[in-house]
């Protein structure tokens, strides 16, 4: 499914992160920026040691931002590692963190001329974050900013499997009729 969004073709795809072409790729990453499991082990496998001693020398990264690295060997030039927040209850400001996280992204990819940028699905796998509200949040923080911005030309949503791709899809769909 795709939409324009001002300047910008929003996508959402099914599909592996790893493999995506655009001049950024985001990574679901912790605080510490050690690497880990899900989209984050497969980005380190795929790109290579240089992310990953790039991100020890940056050192930390709380909740709620996110901080560039090189993308090493992978098709992308740059990584973006946004730290999503652990899902408790939905009362410990997981919502803001959640926005804050997916704009730190948009607002990074501006300052460093990324024109075209993919997002996974930001804290739904083993942060544990609700699908459906974390899709809603991030479309409407994505939308938002494209809005009000005309320098990012490609957005795409790399969904892991058809169900998140379908609960993305419903989400998009709600967002654009409103
Ligand atoms: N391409 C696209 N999406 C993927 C891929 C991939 N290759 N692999 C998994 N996903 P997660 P989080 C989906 O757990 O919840 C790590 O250990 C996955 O199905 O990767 O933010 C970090 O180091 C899910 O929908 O990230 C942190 O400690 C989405 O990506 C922690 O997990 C996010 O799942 C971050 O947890």
């Amino acid at each position: 499914m795709e939409a324009r969004i001002n300047a910008c073709l929003l996508t959402l795809k099914i599909g592996d992160i790893t493999r995506e072409t655009t001049d950024a790729i985001v990574n679901a990453a912790n605080s510490g920026l050690r690497g880990g499991g899900g989209v984050d082990g497969a980005i380190h496998r795929a790109g290579g040691p240089a992310i990953l001693e790039e991100c020890r020398k940056i050192g930390h990264c709380p909740p709620g931002s996110a901080v560039l690295t090189a993308g090493g060997r992978l098709p992308a030039q740059y990584v973006i590692h946004a730290v999503g927040p652990i899902y408790r209850d939905g009362r410990h400001d997981e919502a803001k963190t959640l926005e804050s996280a997916y704009r730190s992204c948009l607002v990074l990819a501006s300052l460093h001329g990324i024109k075209s940028l993919a997002f996974p699905a930001l804290s739904t796998g083993a942060y544990g974050y609700p699908l459906q509200q974390a899709a809603r949040i991030a479309l409407e923080t994505v939308v938002s900013y494209l809005n009000t911005h005309d320098d990012i030309r490609i957005v795409h949503f790399i969904l892991y499997n058809r169900d998140t791709y379908e609960i993305f899809k419903t989400e998009m769909q709600s967002l654009l009729s409103t």
